[in-house]
C-alpha cells in the first residue's frame, strides 16, 4: 500500500490524501514533521517539506509531483482535465490554492496551535486580524466567483476541488466558519466538498487530533 508521509496539520497532506480517495486508492498515513530538518527527512525531501510520497521504491516530496505522479499511476476516475483551456485553469487554481489560500487559511492555526505547541511562542493575534481583515476577504471573493458544487473546472471534480478545498480542513477544524451571508456559494461549496467521502477521511485525523471538532 503506498504510504503518505507527513502530518494531518498540514493542508498539502491533506490534499494528497484527499486526491488519492478520490481515486479510490487506499495509502497509509504514516507521522512525518518537518522539524527539525533530520538527514533522513532531507534525504527524501530536499527542501525539508511534507508531504513526501512512497509507492514501492518510489519516492517524491511535493503535494503538485505527487498527484500529478497518481493521476499517471491510476488512471481512474481522471482528475486533470483533457481540454487545454481545461487543464490550464485547474492548474491555475491548483497554484492560486497552495501559493496563496493555504496560508491565509492556516494562519489561525499556525497563531494558535502550531506557534505555542511547537515553537513554545504566544500567537500573534494582531496578525491573525490583518489577515481577515485584509487578506481574506479578497480570496473569498474570488473563490465565491468560481465556486460550483459540482467541480470548480468544467463542473466535474479535479486536482482544483483537492488543492482548493482541502486547506478548508484546516480552518474548519479550528471551527472557523464562512459567512454563509457574504459567501453564499463558497460556503455551499466547501460544504459539498467535505461531504465528499475523500474529503471526509482526509479531515478525520485533524479533526480526531484537535478533540473531534
Ligand atoms: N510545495 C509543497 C509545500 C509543502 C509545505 O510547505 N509543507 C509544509 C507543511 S504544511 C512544510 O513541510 N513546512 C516545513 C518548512 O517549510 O520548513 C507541496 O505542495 O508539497
Amino acid at each position: 500500500m503506498p504510504i503518505v508521509h507527513g502530518t494531518p496539520i498540514s493542508p498539502f497532506v491533506r490534499k494528497v490524501c484527499a486526491f488519492l480517495g478520490e481515486k479510490g486508492v487506499a495509502y497509509e498515513l504514516r507521522e512525518l514533521v518537518p522539524f527539525p530538518k533530520t538527514p533522513e527527512l532531507l534525504e527524501i525531501s530536499p527542501l525539508g517539506k511534507i508531504p513526501v510520497f512512497e509507492d514501492g521504491a518510489f519516492v517524491t516530496p511535493d503535494s503538485s509531483v505527487i498527484c500529478a505522479y497518481a493521476e499517471r499511476r491510476w488512471r481512474e476516475p481522471a482528475l486533470y482535465p483533457d481540454d487545454p483551456e481545461a487543464m490550464a485553469r485547474a492548474l491555475w487554481l491548483e497554484e492560486y490554492a497552495d501559493t496563496h489560500l493555504s496560508e491565509i487559511l492556516t494562519t489561525v492555526f499556525f497563531q494558535r496551535f502550531v506557534r505555542p505547541n511547537v515553537f513554545g511562542e504566544s500567537p500573534d493575534e494582531e496578525r491573525i486580524a490583518r489577515v481577515h481583515a485584509d487578506d481574506l476577504p479578497p480570496v473569498f471573493d474570488y473563490l465565491e466567483r468560481q465556486a460550483d458544487p459540482d467541480g470548480l473546472v468544467g463542473g466535474r471534480i479535479s486536482i482544483a476541488d483537492v488543492a482548493i478545498a482541502s486547506p478548508f480542513g484546516t480552518w474548519r477544524g479550528m471551527g472557523q466558519e464562512i459567512d454563509a451571508a457574504r459567501w453564499p456559494r463558497l460556503a455551499g461549496y466547501v460544504d459539498a466538498m467535505y461531504a465528499r467521502p475523500a474529503f471526509k477521511d482526509a479531515a478525520a485525523p485533524l479533526a480526531a487530533m484537535l478533540g473531534g471538532s
